[in-house]
């Protein structure tokens, strides 16, 4: 049977902003109070999809989330109308108002963890959405992000949803930026690869001394328990601490894996070589040769990897077998990095070209082509039984462009944010998204 990589990108909801809310995140952190433009940004996802579906790669779109997220502040105890709410944490308490704004649902490789149904011990299709317990803004994320997935991937005959892991930093878990799966097919059993910054129990293990590591080794072990995985079939490692201190805040800033390949800077883990021999033997044993392309610092140093985001970047499988990486187009204007990427599509090797997208709105948050997509690796039968109002045609590309054209604002500053008319205006819009993809009721103002 057929099987496909198809990746669901996160369309960018229409409170886009620079909120500066990511301590640890270089980007978010240096673009804080900036305005952005909301439609500009999602337009320039909405491209990205365009252009992978017209390569004939599987395309779908997940939605974003309502915001300001009015019920967020009303457990912080703001009260009365809606409008009352977002006026008082406007006067009171600016930054939860900003935080409940963030429309950071859209880098939704944070969504969830997703196990193929041949990794799985019930031969499903596994999702465990991420509790994003590192920051506010993002925890808040999971409940509404279950019930997308939910309304996606609705057939229980092939996918299993679990929700969140327990909402404390000991299992604090960003869903698939710290997961990547090898394999030969996508369709045959592969090994996953979980990537933590910390453990939360064992203190062998280094951490970070300045930014926090987001994931714990206990949250990758519970995922892959949720998920039914076999021990053979999984191999974790830990991400460098140094790279974290230096704004690598997840595993998809500083590597990228597809197929049998793992692409990856040289500093980016610890004790990387037992790591590399684990990764090899556990995929041949399923059959897979797995190759590794290390990046060198002193080709590529990790302040310009975390500049750039050459390894946020989508690796592709083509038909002839070869490899595409979709880069931002802060790699072209890095120099070193672009003279590594020539050198490397080349050289003769799988990664034979290079495309350039503008995600200059998401990047400057701190989100590439990477975190903007969450992969699910589907067979034939499995893709028939997704919601197909979400998968990416040229019509439905036609009225997403429209639909952002008709709802979005081009210029949204802090201060916009404590307008209520914004809240009307995302809930009138989402409510016409929801028709567009076929979701059914997902948003909190349409289910209470
Ligand atoms: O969690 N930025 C996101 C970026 C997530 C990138 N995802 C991956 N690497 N997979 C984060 O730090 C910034 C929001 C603000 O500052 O307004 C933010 O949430």
């Amino acid at each position: 049977m057929k099987s496909y990589e198809v990746n669901f990108d996160g369309l960018v909801g229409p409170t886009h902003n620079y909120g500066g809310l990511s301590y640890g995140n270089v980007a978010s952190q240096s673009n804080s109070q900036q305005s952005s433009n909301p439609k500009e940004a999602a337009l320039q996802g909405l491209a990205k999809m365009k252009a992978l579906m017209e390569m004939g790669f599987q395309q779908g779109v997940l939605a974003p989330q309502e915001r300001p997220d009015v019920a967020a502040l009303r457990r912080l105890g703001f009260s009365g109308t809606d409008a009352q709410v977002i006026e008082r944490a406007a006067k009171e308490a600016m930054p939860l108002l900003v935080a409940s704004c963030s429309a950071s649902s859209m880098w939704v490789a944070n969504a969830a963890t997703v196990s193929p149904s041949a990794d799985t011990a019930d031969g499903r299709v596994h999702f465990t959405a991420a509790n994003l317990n590192c920051k506010y803004h993002r925890s808040i994320e999971h409940p509404t992000t279950s019930r997308v997935l939910g309304a996606m991937f609705a057939d229980q005959q092939h996918f299993a949803h679990h929700a969140a892991l327990p909402a404390v930093a000991q299992f604090g878990d960003e869903g698939a930026a710290n997961h990547t799966r090898f394999c030969r097919e996508y369709g045959e059993a592969g090994v996953e690869f979980f990537v933590f910054g910390r453990s939360a129990f064992d203190t062998r293990y280094p951490a970070p001394q300045k930014y926090p590591a987001r994931q714990t080794l206990e949250a990758s072990q519970a995922v892959a328990r949720l998920h039914g995985l076999r021990d053979e079939g999984v191999v974790y490692a830990q991400q460098n601490p140094n790279v974290i201190d230096q704004g690598v805040f997840h595993n998809d800033v500083i590597a990228v894996g597809n197929g049998e390949v793992l692409f990856y800077h040289e500093d980016a883990f610890l004790e990387t070589e037992h790591m590399l021999a684990e990764l090899q033997g556990k995929l041949a044993n399923v059959g897979g040769k797995f190759q590794s392309i290390c990046v060198p610092r002193s080709a590529v140093s990790v302040d310009d990897a975390v500049r750039s985001y050459l390894f946020n970047s989508q690796l592709l499988s083509r038909p002839d077998g070869s490899m595409l990486l979709i880069v931002p187009q802060e790699c072209q204007a890095n120099e070193r990095v672009w003279a590594y990427l020539q050198s490397l599509t080349s050289s003769g090797g799988l990664i034979r070209e290079v495309k350039v997208f503008d995600l200059k709105q998401s990047m400057q948050n701190g989100g590439g082509p990477a975190c903007l997509r969450l992969r699910v690796a589907l067979n034939e039968t499995e893709l028939a039984a997704v919601n197909p109002g979400v998968i990416m045609t040229a019509p439905l590309y036609g009225s997403l462009t429209a639909w952002v054209e008709k709802h979005y604002r081009d210029r949204l500053s802090e201060s916009d944010l404590a307008d209520p008319q914004l809240l009307l205006e995302c809930r009138t819009a989402l409510d016409e998204l929801t028709q567009i993809l076929k979701l059914g009721a997902v948003y909190p103002f349409q289910i209470n």
